[in-house]
C-alpha cells in the first residue's frame, strides 16, 4: 500500500539536499525547464498551480535521469494589488504580508514533491531584484522607449490604476472584472510598437504551439495599407487623412466617418452647423467603452457634420463626413473612407441613414449571385473591379498594388502599415510596486536616477491607499519624494508613480540563472550557457500579456548586447484548466473549488500528481473527478505491492517480459516528451497488470520500470528505490533506460508437437528459422524420448508457425 507517511520522509531529505540544484558544471547538456512562477496570494497554492508546474517537472526529473544539467526554478512574482489591498483592509505591511504568503506558498510546493531548485528562489519585492527591474527601465528610458506622455489611458475606477491594452482585454479589468473607462492622463508608456516587427519575426524561429504564434501575431495586429487625404470642400489647403487596407475601393467611397474624438470637430468648430449635436454625441460616446464600440453586432449611430465634406481624390465626387463612434481615435488616423457596399459596418450605417452604395468589386466567377441592395459584398480577398475607371476589370490585390502607385504618384498619400498593439501604459498609481527610477526637476526635466544609486528603495508607508484622481499613494510620502536634481542639484521630486504588475516577471527567468550577481543583472557566461529557456510552460491566459511583455524586454536587452539570445524561450508549452467536478471553471462562489491539500492529506502526493497527469489531455481542460483519484491510488498500491513478485531470473515468458519494458521504455519516454502523460500512465497500469498475471518481475526490470515511473510519483518509487537498491536518490544512482529495438518485436513462436496424431509437449523457436532448424529443435526435445519408447521415426511433418507432426 501507498501510505502517504513516506512523503514527508522523502521531501524532507530532498529539501534538506542540493539533489535538485542545477550544477555548476558547463560541460553537461543542459536543460532549463521554466514554470510561470506564482502571485503569492494569501488562499495558496490552488489546483490550477499543480497543473501548471507538474509538466515540466515530470519533463525535468526525466532529463536529470538522462545526465542533463537541469535548471528548474521557481520564485515570486510578488508585486501587485491583492497584496496591497490586504494591506490597506488590514493595515498589516505589504512587506510583512508578502513574506507570510512567500513562506506558505513554498511549504505548499514542497507537499507537492516538485523538483524546484530552492537556491535560486527570487522574490520580485525584493530591493536586490527589483534593482535590475529599475536599471532595465532606465536603459529603455535612455534608448527613448520609455517616454512620458498624456493620452487616453484605461483605467480601472475600482481598482483606481491605469490598464494597458493587454490588461483590459474585452473592455474588463483583468484584476477585478469591473468596467473600464477612457480617461485622459499623463504616464508613462513603453514603446513596445517599435518591437512589433521583430515580435513578429521571432515567432518563426521559436517552437510555440501554433495557437499561441496565432494569437500573438493577432494581438499584434499587423495591417498594410495606405494613407489617403481626401481635400477638404471648404479648405483646399487641408485634408482629412484615413486608413484603409482597401485603397482599391476608393471609387466605391460615398462617405467619410471621423472619431467622436477627431481633431477636425475642434479646429473647425465655427463652420459646423450642428456643434450642439455633435458635441452631445460625443459626450454619449466617453460612456462607452471601446470594447462596446468597435462591436460589429452593435446598432450603429452617428451624426452628419454639417457644414464640411470631403473631395474624392480619384473622381472629384463630394462625400459628406459622419461622425460615428465605431471608428476609433486611437488606431490608424481616426477616420476613414466609408465603402459600404464590401464593409459590413459602413454597410449598415448607409442602411440605417440612407447614404448611397457603389459597387466597385464583383466575382471572379461571373454567375455567382450579388446583390448589394440585400447585403454587402464582403469576400472580397479575391474578385475584379467594377465601375472604377482605370482599375476596371483588374484583380483586386493588382488594384491594390495600383491604387497606392497612382496615391504616392499624385502626392495624395502612401503605403502605411499599422499595427493594433498599443504602447505599454507603463505605470501604477499604487504602493506595491516598483518605483519608477525618475527625477523631475523644473529646470532640467526627467532626469534618471543615476545607477549607482539603485535601487530606489519604496518608502515606509503606513498607509497605502490609492489618492484620489489617480495619484499615487506616494506621493504624500514628503520626505521621500522630495530630493536634489542629480543634474543641477537644484530642488526636485520623485516620479511617484510605480511600474505595472508586469514589469518584474518580464525577465525573471534571466536572474534565475544568477540570483546574487549584484554586478550586473546576470553574469553573461551564465546567460551563455542556460539561454534560451528550452522550455517554458504556461497558460494561455498570459499568451497576449506576459509572454508579448517578456517578448519585448528580452529582444530590448539582446540589442543593447545584455542577453546572448533574441528570444528567451525556445519552446513553449500550455496546460489546460482544470474544472470542477460539474465541469464548470473552479470558483469560490461556485463553491467547485478542489484544494490540493485536501487531496494530498487523504490520498497522499503521488496520487494527486498521478492523478493530475492522468486526467487527460495535459492541454486541454477537464473536469475533477474523485473516482479518478481513487484510481490513482489503486494504481500506486499496486505498484507498491508489486516488489512482492520480484525474482532475479524470470522463470516464465522471458521474451515477451522482455518485449514488455522494452515496449514500455519506448513509449513512456515519448510520451513524456510530447506531454502526453495520461498515455503514459495507462502504459504503466497496462504493464503493472501484466505483471501481476505473470507472477513475477526480474529485478533489472523492476529497477527499469522505478526509474520511468519517478518523475510522476518521485515518492512511491524512492522509498521502493531505498528498500531494494539502496539509501541514495535514484538519480544520483541510475540513468534513463534505454530500449533495445530488437526485442520489442514479437521474435518467438510457440508450436504444438504432435506424435501419432496426439499433442505431447509444445516447442519455441525463433520466427525466422528455417523448416530443418525446426525439425532439429523438435527432435532434439527430451520430451520426445518418453513418447517414441524408442522406436524408430518414420516420418516429421513441419508446418512453420502451426504445428510439428511426428510418425513413429
Ligand atoms: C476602406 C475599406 C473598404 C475598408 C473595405 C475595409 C473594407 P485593419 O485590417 O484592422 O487594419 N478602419 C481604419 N481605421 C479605423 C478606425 N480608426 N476605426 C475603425 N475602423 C477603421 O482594418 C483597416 C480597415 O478598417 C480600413 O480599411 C478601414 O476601412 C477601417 F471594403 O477602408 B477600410
Ligand atoms: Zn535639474
Amino acid at each position: 500500500m501507498y501510505d502517504k507517511i513516506i512523503d514527508k520522509k522523502w521531501q524532507d531529505k530532498w529539501y534538506n539536499s542540493d539533489v535538485f540544484y542545477a550544477l555548476d558544471d558547463k560541460t553537461k547538456p543542459k536543460f532549463y525547464g521554466l514554470v510561470e512562477f506564482p502571485y503569492p496570494s494569501g488562499v495558496g497554492l490552488h489546483i490550477g498551480h499543480v497543473k501548471a508546474y507538474i509538466g515540466l517537472d515530470v519533463i525535468s526529473r526525466m532529463k536529470r535521469l538522462q545526465g542533463y544539467n537541469v535548471l528548474f526554478p521557481i520564485g515570486f512574482d510578488a508585486f501587485g494589488l491583492p497584496t496591497e489591498n490586504y494591506a490597506i483592509q488590514t493595515g498589516i505591511h505589504p512587506r510583512v504580508v508578502t513574506d507570510k504568503n512567500i513562506e506558505k506558498f513554498t511549504e505548499q510546493l514542497k507537499l507537492t514533491g516538485f523538483s524546484f531548485d530552492l537556491s535560486r528562489v527570487i522574490d520580485t519585492t525584493s530591493p536586490d531584484y527589483y534593482k535590475w527591474t529599475q536599471w532595465i527601465f532606465l536603459q529603455l528610458y535612455k534608448k527613448g522607449l520609455a517616454y512620458k506622455d498624456t493620452t487616453e489611458v484605461n483605467y480601472c475606477n475600482n481598482c483606481k490604476v491605469v490598464l494597458s491594452n493587454e490588461e483590459s482585454q474585452g473592455g474588463k479589468c483583468d484584476r477585478c472584472g469591473g468596467e473600464v473607462v477612457q480617461m485622459e492622463k499623463d504616464v508613462w508608456m513603453l514603446k513596445i510598437t517599435e518591437y512589433a516587427e521583430k515580435l513578429l519575426d521571432g515567432l518563426n524561429k521559436v517552437d510555440y504551439p501554433e495557437r499561441v504564434k496565432l494569437q500573438q501575431e493577432n494581438w499584434i495586429g499587423k495591417s498594410t495599407g495606405a494613407e489617403v487625404n481626401f481635400k477638404l470642400d471648404i479648405c483646399e489647403e487641408d485634408s482629412l487623412k484615413v486608413y484603409t487596407t482597401r485603397p482599391d475601393t476608393m471609387f466605391g467611397v460615398t462617405f467619410m466617418v471621423i472619431a467622436p474624438e477627431h481633431p477636425l470637430i475642434q479646429k473647425y468648430a465655427d463652420k459646423i452647423s450642428n456643434l450642439d449635436e455633435i458635441n452631445e454625441y460625443k459626450t454619449n460616446a466617453k460612456k462607452k467603452t471601446e470594447f462596446e464600440r468597435v462591436q460589429l453586432a452593435k446598432e450603429k449611430t452617428g451624426v452628419r457634420l454639417k457644414g464640411i465634406n470631403c473631395i474624392n481624390p480619384v473622381n472629384g465626387k463630394i462625400v459628406p463626413i459622419w461622425v460615428a463612434d465605431y471608428v476609433m481615435m486611437g488606431y490608424g488616423t481616426g477616420a476613414i473612407m466609408a465603402v459600404p457596399a464590401h464593409d459590413t459596418r459602413d454597410y449598415e450605417f448607409a442602411k440605417k441613414f440612407g447614404i448611397d452604395i457603389v459597387q466597385v468589386i464583383k466575382p471572379i466567377d461571373e454567375n455567382a449571385n450579388v446583390d448589394i441592395n440585400v447585403e454587402p459584398y464582403t469576400d472580397i480577398y479575391s474578385g475584379k473591379m467594377i465601375n472604377s475607371d482605370f482599375l476596371n476589370e483588374m484583380p483586386v490585390k493588382v488594384a491594390i498594388e495600383e491604387m497606392i502607385v497612382r496615391v504616392e504618384k499624385e502626392n495624395i498619400g502612401q503605403s502605411k502599415t499599422n499595427y493594433f498593439m498599443k504602447d505599454w501604459a507603463f505605470a501604477r498609481q499604487r504602493y506595491w510596486g516598483e518605483p519608477v527610477p525618475i527625477i523631475k526637476c523644473e529646470k532640467c526635466g526627467l532626469v534618471p536616477v543615476p545607477e549607482n544609486e539603485l535601487p530606489l528603495k519604496l518608502p515606509d508607508l503606513t498607509d497605502f491607499k490609492p489618492g484620489q484622481n489617480g495619484e499615487s499613494p506616494l506621493a504624500t510620502a514628503e520626505e521621500w519624494k522630495n530630493t536634489t536634481c542629480p543634474c543641477c542639484g537644484n530642488h526636485a521630486v520623485r516620479e511617484t508613480d510605480t511600474m505595472p504588475q508586469w514589469a518584474g516577471s518580464s525577465w525573471y527567468f534571466l536572474r534565475y540563472i544568477d540570483p546574487k550577481n549584484d554586478a550586473c543583472l546576470a553574469n553573461m557566461d551564465e546567460l551563455k550557457y542556460w539561454l534560451p529557456v528550452d522550455w517554458y510552460n504556461g497558460g494561455m491566459e498570459h499568451v497576449t500579456r506576459h509572454l508579448i511583455y517578456s517578448r519585448f524586454w528580452h529582444h530590448f536587452l539582446y540589442d543593447i548586447g545584455v542577453v546572448p539570445t533574441e528570444e528567451p524561450y525556445a519552446k513553449r508549452s500550455a496546460q489546460g484548466l482544470i474544472l470542477g467536478v460539474d465541469g464548470e471553471k473552479m470558483s469560490k462562489s461556485r463553491g467547485n473549488v478542489i484544494d490540493p491539500k485536501d487531496i494530498i492529506d487523504e490520498y497522499g502526493s503521488d496520487t494527486l500528481r498521478t492523478y493530475i497527469l492522468f486526467i487527460g489531455e495535459y492541454d486541454e481542460s477537464a473536469p475533477w473527478n474523485e473516482n479518478g483519484v481513487k484510481g490513482a491510488k489503486k494504481f500506486l498500491d499496486r505498484v507498491m505491492r508489486m516488489d512482492t513478485m520480484l525474482v532475479n531470473n524470470y522463470n516464465k515468458s522471458k521474451s515477451e517480459m522482455d518485449m514488455e519494458i522494452n515496449k514500455l521504455i519506448k513509449k513512456v519516454s515519448s510520451d513524456y516528451e510530447n506531454m502526453k502523460f495520461n498515455t503514459a500512465i495507462a502504459a504503466f497500469m497496462t504493464y503493472t497488470n501484466m505483471v501481476y498475471k505473470v507472477g513475477e518481475i526480474s529485478k533489472e526490470d523492476f529497477k527499469r520500470f522505478l526509474v520511468l515511473l519517478q518523475p510522476v510519483a518521485p515518492h512511491v518509487v524512492q522509498e521502493l528505490w531505498s528498500k531494494h537498491f539502496g539509501d541514495k536518490f535514484i538519480e544520483l544512482e541510475e540513468t534513463w533506460p534505454k530500449y533495445d529495438e530488437s526485442k520489442m518485436v514479437q521474435n518467438t513462436v510457440e508450436v504444438p508437437v504432435q506424435i501419432n496424431g496426439v499433442v505431447r509437449y509444445r516447442i519455441s523457436y525463433d520466427v525466422n528459422s528455417t523448416k530443418e532448424e525446426i525439425e532439429a529443435i523438435a527432435l532434439k526435445d527430451e520430451k520426445l524420448e518418453q513418447y517414441t519408447n524408442g522406436k524408430q521415426i518414420k516420418k516429421i511433418i513441419v508446418v512453420p508457425g502451426r504445428i510439428v507432426n511426428i510418425v513413429v
